[in-house]
């Protein structure tokens, strides 16, 4: 091992078998029941608590440690009208020619379209931006495995907020270089994802599907 300092594990607990089994279990079941929702309440959600998701966010593993991520979390009506907007004519062009017909055939039992009147209902907004590379004293300095590291920091984010009680859409308008403009985000950081976050409005539906079961989504090679 290098001489790079390092601190004991203190946080660690080594459980017991069966208090690990029922752990593994009701995390199941609690990420079972979350679910993308397309309709929000316009209810307000207490900053704190978006706070709390983003520090958890912020945990992820990633390459070097650069937490090559940024959060811009959105309560502003007029800037969400702007994020509206912007997104709608992009989904406009993408639905009506620009997504190739087998793309579309995909999503149709989605029953999504180009009106994204969430983008205005629900109290906020997370635009999520990768750091393609950082700028320190004025230079450019490298960062690594940076889908990566940004796919797993928001996997945790939309867990926290669900285990939070809020529910989540993830939207990727595409292409999304209109977030750097309306958010006024500096060249190195590029749009990864727009998070819808809020409570579900009133009577929502959501589609009828189904996630893969175990043999199809793991291989275990054993002895
Ligand atoms: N960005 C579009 C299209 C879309 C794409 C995928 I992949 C989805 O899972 C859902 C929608 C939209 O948000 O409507």
């Amino acid at each position: 091992m290098s001489e790079a300092p390092t601190v004991p594990l203190t946080a660690y607990r080594r459980r017991p078998l069966e208090e690990m089994r029922q752990r593994a279990a009701s995390f199941l079941d609690e990420v079972r029941g979350r679910r993308s929702v397309r309709e929000f309440s316009s209810d307000p959600v207490p900053r704190e608590i978006l706070e709390a998701c983003l520090l958890a966010a912020g945990t992820a593993p990633n390459g070097a440690n650069r937490q090559p991520w940024r959060f811009v979390a959105v309560s502003d009506p007029k800037t969400k009208r702007a994020i509206r907007s912007a997104a709608e004519s992009e989904e406009a062009a993408f639905y009506g020619g620009r997504a190739p017909d087998e793309w579309l055939e995909a999503l149709e039992h989605l029953g999504t379209d180009a009106h994204k009147p969430f983008l205005e209902d629900a109290p906020w907004l997370i635009a999520i931006f990768a750091e393609s590379y950082s700028v320190e004293d004025g230079g450019k300095v490298k960062n690594y495995y940076v889908n990566e590291s940004v796919g797993i920091a928001t996997g945790i984010l939309v867990t926290a907020l669900h285990h939070a009680g809020l529910a989540t859409l993830t939207h990727t308008p595409s292409p999304m270089g209109f977030l750097n403009e309306i958010l006024e985000r500096p060249a190195n950081e590029r749009a990864f994802l727009l998070l819808v976050v809020g409570f579900p409005a009133e009577g929502v539906e959501v589609p009828d599907i189904a996630k893969k079961s175990l043999e199809q989504i793991a291989v275990f090679v054993e002895e």
